[in-house]
């Protein structure tokens, strides 16, 4: 039920803190938050207070429609040449016996495994592998769309984009229009973490930094491609990083409207080398995506991901600013379950996920990648 004047007004009188009423009124006439404001919400913000502006602007933006894909994943390889400290899925080269890599003719196996089958999209990420390079990759986004055309191939973080790009001696602009030309649709929103250096050089010093993450976006941006972006929360990072992160984001999509979707991504702590490191609340969880769809007010959905966040808890999210939670997502996945997700075999199927949403009186709508609606259920 979408909130009338009567009630934005008596959300903003139940508040008593001056600061937190005067963003509530911003939100409620469409005025953009500041960088302070954000910062506001996260230290002094109750989650009755946010939760309800959030909710008031999914509503506004989405009514009560959330929607979910039919989509399986490739993960082509877990070898990686970097070493991200809050990682529990990748094996170094070095140790490259212990996981995992795939050739073009098994992963095209793969995707003849859902052929007859109603999936619009199939979501490509892995490791780094030092020997997978542009040529290998542009083999197999070519194999799969000379076998399956209308399979919208959603692939590549810049993490892997810049190390092949760099790799084949290209440059982004070159490397994201053979991509693209060789079948790539979009750009998921993997490999982001926290952008601000102070975080990002203490957890993933070795990959791509936020700059280079941003200008591959934009570059598939100016192709008229789509892409998603998250950011990893929960560990070392303050609430001004957090803010900082959705500043750089919300930037780039004034300029170019290319981002589809934010998808803040819980850090989880099993089998990695940040695991002293406690768990977020299922409270600030919810504040996150709260303040996440109240600052990125450019960005048109906000989706939770089930498979890390458990089914009950992204169930929560909706209530919170969420009006997306991913896909049916076939069981190869591993980077959640390796790393302590409560859904160790993270598939649903459709019936699964449409009554998910509907036990919380929400109006489950299957889209493809782009958000065209395919099914209102
Ligand atoms: O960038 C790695 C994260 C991401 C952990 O675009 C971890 O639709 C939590 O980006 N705890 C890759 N997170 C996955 C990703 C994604 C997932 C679903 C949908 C989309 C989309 C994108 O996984 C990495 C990293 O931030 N990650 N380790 C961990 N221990
Ligand atoms: Fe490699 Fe990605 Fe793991 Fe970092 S998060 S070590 S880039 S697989």
């Amino acid at each position: 039920m979408i909130a009338t004047i009567n009630d934005t007004e008596a959300i903003v009188a139940s508040e008593k803190d001056a600061d937190l009423q005067r963003i509530g009124i911003k939100i409620f006439n469409d005025e953009r938050i500041s960088f302070e404001d954000g910062v506001t919400l996260f230290e002094k913000g109750s989650l009755a207070y946010i939760g309800s502006l959030a909710n008031f602007v999914r509503e506004k933006k989405h009514g009560n429609k959330t929607y979910f894909n039919r989509n399986f994943h490739i993960e082509p390889t877990n070898v990686c040449v970097f070493s991200c400290k809050f990682c529990s899925y990748s094996r170094l080269y070095a140790h490259k016996e212990e996981g995992w890599e795939l050739s073009i003719d098994q992963m095209l196996d793969i995707v003849k495994s859902y052929d007859g089958k109603p999936v619009t999209e199939v979501h490509i990420v892995g490791g780094v592998h030092p020997k997978m390079n542009l040529t290998f990759f542009i083999d197999l986004l070519k194999a799969i769309k000379s076998h399956r055309p209308e399979l919208h191939i959603k692939g590549f973080t810049p993490v892997e984009l810049d190390y092949m790009f760099r790799k084949a001696k290209v440059s982004v602009d070159e490397g994201m229009k053979l991509t693209h030309e060789a079948g790539l649709d979009s750009l998921p929103g993997g490999g982001a973490e926290i952008f601000h250096p102070e975080v990002r050089t203490q957890i993933c010093d070795d990959k791509v930094d936020a700059e280079g993450w941003l200008h591959i976006h934009k570059a598939a941006h100016q192709l008229g491609m789509h892409s998603n972006a998250t950011m990893l929360y929960g560990h070392i990072e303050t609430f001004a990083h957090r803010i900082d992160h959705m500043d750089r984001l919300r930037n780039l999509q004034d300029e170019t409207g290319g981002f589809n979707t934010f998808i803040p991504l819980k850090f989880r702590n099993k089998g990695n080398d940040m695991s002293h490191i406690a768990e977020s609340s299922t409270i600030e969880d919810m504040k996150l995506y709260a303040v996440a769809r109240l600052y990125l007010d450019n960005f048109p959905h906000i989706k939770a991901y089930w498979p890390m966040l458990g089914r009950k808890n992204a169930q929560l999210t909706l209530s919170f600013g969420v009006n997306d939670i991913d896909g049916t997502i076939d069981d190869t996945t591993k980077i959640y379950s390796m790393a302590g997700s409560e859904e160790q075999s993270p598939t649903m199927n459709t019936e699964q996920l449409v009554s998910l949403i509907k036990q919380v009186k929400r109006i489950p709508v299957e889209r493809d990648t782009l958000y065209n609606e395919i099914n209102i259920f």
